[in-house]
């Protein structure tokens, strides 16, 4: 499935895009395979209850397959090109608001996006994404964060979050909820059990300040008991349709065990000092 130039517009100007019913004939399935991964993955090696499993995708055989899937990689390749990577992505049950934020700030040079499944239907307060058009360009108003010279959008502007202006994308199971990492989102309204996953995305990085950004991210984003990106499940069944989204990726992340451990012993020198 490839998007229309209007569609690839609108993403690059407002910072987001709803594809509607876009897995509508697969939500049966990968609804099947989001609560299998949710009874089989719930605790943390330490037996406390995990907020969010990462990678989320990578835990089961068949949600794998959606990085390969016409739609998802006709979608993703629309908006970032055909060699884009394969950054992990998170899965849960989100409970409650979640408040305005971007995932991380990027200059121009770089393009990261997340395409969201929200596995029940969503109105705009009943936790729908909601998103500001246009947060995700370049300007002081937005750039950090939390935009606007260090401003908490949840409490700052002098309105509740729930009524900073934004747009509601009031999804269905089985359309796709996309978004630049820059643009600000939040939802509010949600019941205790909203189940959705993500897959974070990047543009394949052709230059050094692309590679650096792309090193950056994955040291960012790997958290500290995986020091790899994907996981083994993933590689070992991947073909070579797959193996495009995580080629570079795995070529890039050798620096992140050690940067883990580095963290690690600075933490544990800030305890004991
Ligand atoms: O659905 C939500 O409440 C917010 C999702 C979100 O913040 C994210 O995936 O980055």
């Amino acid at each position: 499935m490839k998007l229309t130039q209007q569609q690839k517009d609108f993403f690059d100007t407002f910072g987001f895009l709803h594809v509607k019913g876009a897995l509508k004939n697969e939500i049966g399935w990968i609804t099947e395979e989001f609560e299998t991964v949710n009874r089989t993955c719930v605790l943390n090696s330490d037996g406390t209850k995990k907020a969010a499993i990462v990678p989320f995708i990578d835990q089961s055989e068949k949600l794998c397959t959606l990085l390969e899937h016409p739609v998802v990689e006709g979608v993703a390749e629309s908006l970032l090109g055909e060699d884009f990577n394969y950054l992990a992505g998170d899965g849960r049950y989100y409970s409650g608001d979640s408040g305005w934020h971007s995932d991380g700030w990027w200059d121009t040079t770089s393009k990261f996006m997340k395409m969201a499944f929200y596995l029940d239907p969503l109105t705009r307060d009943t936790g729908a994404l909601r998103v500001v058009p246009g947060s995700h360009i370049v300007a002081d108003q937005f750039s950090t964060n939390r935009g606007n010279g260090g401003k908490n959008w949840n409490s700052d502007f002098g309105v509740h979050g729930r009524d900073i202006p934004a747009s509601a994308l009031e999804t269905q199971p089985g359309d796709l909820a996309i978004f630049n990492h820059n643009t600000k989102h939040a939802s509010f309204g949600g019941n205790s059990k909203r189940r959705m996953f993500t897959l974070n995305l990047g543009a394949h990085a052709t230059t050094p300040a692309q590679l650096e950004h792309l090193k950056y991210y994955l040291g960012a984003h790997i958290p500290p008991w995986a020091p790899r990106t994907h996981t083994e499940l993933m590689r070992s069944t991947a073909n070579e349709r797959r193996m495009r989204h995580l080629r570079q990726v795995i070529e890039n992340e050798g620096h992140v065990a050690e940067l883990h451990e580095k963290k690690k012993k600075q933490k544990a020198q800030t305890v004991n000092a």
